[in-house]
């Protein structure tokens, strides 16, 4: 018997995966959650209909969303990370030793408590002592810190169900205000091509809260179009530069020095819809 997973993703465009099998379903006090095992990506954590990462190429955004903000800031030791409840984008912080602590904001135990159980190489670093998980709202958690962090890492699903006020203007001012005065705030920004309203918006969000923005690119290829953006705030440092006094990271598959710098070539088409934003 074959089972076909269909994510939808606008009126006129589905994705069909073929499952071996489903590992997990239920509905979580926010959300749909399963994880299901592909026949071509391996397990992968599905929210709502919408695959949000898979064994296979996770590594890609994670690495990306962590080690480009990680690499241009200077001595990064206080993160924050909002939402990332599979644990890619922690395990990738935690590689940088510079890092004290990391405190990551996760709407969804059952995310935490289902990835530690089904994707045990992606949620590899709950148990290190710097990491520090609170299941709370993350816009409220930012709304209210007192604490000071050096980054700001946003991993959320896309802005339907639990994720939508982290594309609102309030939770950017409010992320910059708890940011120390050389901070710097990424977030993941959708498909320019199938959720082209979504980046302008997060675009619009980082330009009016941050005196330096940027977009950069990935090719991830579970993620509709495999074309992705992300954007970037800084306070002060220029995030498209790795710092010389870094040292190199073993071990990744995908972020090195020069894809850091090259990520942030943008295509005209994306800088049409930046303009257009
Ligand atoms: N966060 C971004 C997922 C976006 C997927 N969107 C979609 N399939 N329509 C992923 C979280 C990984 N830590």
């Amino acid at each position: 018997m074959s089972i076909w997973l269909e994510e939808s993703h606008t009126p006129g465009y589905r994705v069909l995966w073929k499952i071996n099998e489903i590992l997990w379903r239920e509905q979580t006090k926010y959300q749909e959650l399963m994880v299901v095992d592909t026949l071509e990506f391996g397990r992968a954590l599905v929210l709502d209909g919408a695959v949000q990462t898979t064994e296979r190429d996770e590594f890609i955004y994670h690495e990306m969303i962590s080690h480009v903000a990680l690499n241009s800031h200077p001595n990064p030791r206080q993160v924050l990370i909002i939402g990332g409840g599979d644990g890619g984008t922690l395990r990738e912080v935690l590689r940088h030793p510079g890092i004290e602590r990391v405190d990551m904001v996760e709407i969804d135990q059952r995310v935490v408590e289902l990835s530690k159980q089904y994707l045990p190489t992606i949620a590899s670093g709950f148990d290190d002592p710097r990491a520090h998980v609170h299941f709370e709202d993350g816009v409220r958690f930012v709304k209210e810190s007192k604490k000071r962090y050096d980054l700001i890492i946003v991993d959320s699903s896309d802005p339907v169900g639990p994720a939508v006020e982290l594309f609102g203007l309030d939770f950017y001012r409010d992320a910059f205000g708890v940011l120390t005065a050389d901070g710097i705030m990424v977030a993941q920004a959708e498909s320019p091509i199938y959720y082209k309203a979504y980046l302008q918006k997060v675009w619009r969000n980082i330009k009016s809260t941050f005196p330096i923005g940027y977009v950069y690119l990935a090719s991830i290829p579970t993620y509709v179009s495999g074309f992705w953006s992300f954007v970037i705030g800084s306070k002060c440092h220029d995030p498209r530069s790795v710092r010389g006094d870094k040292p190199s990271l073993f071990g990744l598959k995908y972020y090195t020095e020069e894809v850091h710098r090259a990520s942030f070539v943008i295509p005209p088409f994306v800088l049409g819809v930046l303009d257009e934003a």
